[in-house]
């Protein structure tokens, strides 16, 4: 449909207030907002994904266009809760202990919203005991840890091995990143996966929780 394409085009571009005015104009004909959110928003926000996974965009245009979503997942979050759509899966997500570096962590958290999940954002310098406690709280499917400085990378072995303590590390999938964070490390840690960016941790989330289903 061509407003689906207006939409994702406008996504792109970064344009919010277009977002805002083609999300309202799709309502108007009645389409429903899963649709709009799931062939427009989200459709929008994957190509951003792609073009910056090839180097074709930066991080600048990424949030600007994660703005522009927002602003048009803002018009539909009411809807959306109406008709109770699912979501993807629930993602948890921050930046570890001791570590104040969030840009990076904001951009997965944004592509993962854009591609669809719930995501519980909890900041930056996060203690295991409240990775712990909105795992819990949250029923997460998935836990995202960022580290910016090798000197934190530890507290995401630890945060790991509390779930393990609570008994609850086998409920969720657990997906690292970050500058210093490698896939060696995210095995020898026993997270379950490692992407070296944004658009890779979805990647990751997805492929993840299909396993889960499995
Ligand atoms: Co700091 N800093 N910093 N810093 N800082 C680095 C990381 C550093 C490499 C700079 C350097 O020395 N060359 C260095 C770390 C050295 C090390 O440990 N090996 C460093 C240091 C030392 C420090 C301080 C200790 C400096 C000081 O005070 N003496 C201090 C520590 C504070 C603390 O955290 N406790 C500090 C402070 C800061 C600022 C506050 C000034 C600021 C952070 C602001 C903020 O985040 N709100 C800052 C910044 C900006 C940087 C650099 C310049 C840029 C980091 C960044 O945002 N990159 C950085 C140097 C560098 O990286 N060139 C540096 C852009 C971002 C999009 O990339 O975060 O890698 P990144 O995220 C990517 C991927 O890694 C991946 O996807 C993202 C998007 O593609 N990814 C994930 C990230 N998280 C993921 C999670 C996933 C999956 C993928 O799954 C859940």
């Amino acid at each position: 449909m061509k407003i689906f394409e207006e939409i994702a085009d406008e996504v792109v571009k970064g344009n919010s207030s277009s977002v805002e005015e083609l999300t309202k104009k799709a309502l108007s004909q009645n389409i429903s907002a899963e649709e709009i959110l799931n062939n427009g928003l989200v459709g929008g926000m994957g190509i951003v994904s792609e073009k910056f996974k090839n180097n074709e965009i930066f991080i600048p245009e990424v949030l600007i266009s994660a703005k522009s979503m927002n602003t048009g997942l803002e018009i539909l979050k009411p809807l959306l809760a109406e008709a109770k759509v699912k979501p993807l899966g629930k993602v948890v997500i921050g930046t570890v202990k001791g570590d104040l570096h969030d840009i990076g962590k904001n951009i997965v958290a944004m592509l993962l919203k854009g591609a669809g999940f719930e995501v519980i954002d909890l900041g930056a310098d996060v203690p295991k005991e409240k990775f712990l406690e909105y795992v819990k709280k949250e029923r997460a499917d998935i836990v995202g840890m960022s580290a910016l400085l090798t000197t934190t990378m530890v507290s995401m072995k630890e945060t790991i091995q509390t779930l393990k303590d609570a008994g609850l590390r086998d409920n969720v999938k657990i997906i690292i990143g970050g500058a210093p964070v490698t896939e060696s490390y995210a095995v020898q840690i026993d997270a379950d996966g490692y992407a070296s960016d944004a658009a890779s941790a979805v990647d990751m989330s997805k492929k993840l929780l299909n396993n889960k289903e499995n």
